[in-house]
């Protein structure tokens, strides 16, 4: 199986964890497009009775097209299952995720929810985090100066560019800096490095979050947990 049937392999299988009720939070990127579809198919066939959080403009509107119901994180008292994709998943578990420019708004809605659960094709395990550029998430004002500190802490940044070479901004109007790092030794102290940067808004690093992962293997979905 190429890439892409192996992300279609986890993204159906994730949606054997949706039960009737649940209120579930839908992640974005290639790999979440095959849940959705699976997700929209089980609404429409097994009339499966689910309200979706959605994490980006992309996923809320194949969703909506669909026919899953929807609701903002604020308007639901809890959510009980988040379903993501992710960059890279390092063995202990830690991941890099923001390859979509959505990590904001998924960040909050896997913090608020109480299970969460990544599904990826077997590429994207890792030994250690890193390899992919690190993405944070900035304010537009002094984002050049973050920047330049970045810089002269070795840290290697770019600023996200879109195709046309313009800025990209996030879908709540922000920059993206990604951090070229290579390898990261000690992720928890980059994260409090970063959490302390003033027009920091939020980062990549997705750590101490995910319950289970589905990984798309040539010989089916491996489930670790
Ligand atoms: C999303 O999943 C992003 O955080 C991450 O970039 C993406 C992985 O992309 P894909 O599933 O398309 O490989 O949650």
């Amino acid at each position: 199986m190429n890439q892409n049937q192996l992300k279609k392999l986890v993204g159906k299988k994730s949606v054997e964890w949706v039960e009737n009720k649940m209120v579930v939070g839908l992640g974005t990127g290639s790999t979440v497009k095959f849940m959705v579809d699976e997700l929209g198919r089980r609404v429409k066939e097994e009339k499966l009775d689910i309200i979706g959080v959605t994490t980006s403009n992309v996923t809320a509107k194949q969703a909506t097209e669909l026919g899953i119901p929807l609701k903002s994180v604020d308007e639901v008292s809890h959510i009980d299952l988040t379903i993501d994709g992710a960059d890279e998943i390092s063995t202990d578990f830690q991941g890099i995720k923001g390859g979509g420019a959505a990590l904001l708004f998924e960040k909050i809605v896997a913090t608020n929810s109480s299970k969460n659960m990544w599904i990826v094709d077997e590429s994207k395990l890792v030994n250690k985090l890193g390899a992919f550029p690190l993405p944070v998430e900035v304010v537009p004002y002094g984002s050049q100066k973050i920047f330049d500190r970045f810089e002269q802490n070795g840290l290697n940044p770019t600023f996200r560019k879109k195709i046309d070479g313009g800025l990209l901004l996030t879908d709540s109007d922000n920059y993206i800096i990604d951090l070229h790092l290579g390898t990261i030794d000690h992720p928890h102290e980059l994260a409090n490095y970063l959490n302390k940067q003033v027009g920091v808004v939020e980062h990549g690093l997705f750590l101490d979050t995910v319950d289970t992962v589905i990984v798309g293997r040539q010989d089916g979905p491996q489930v670790l947990q």
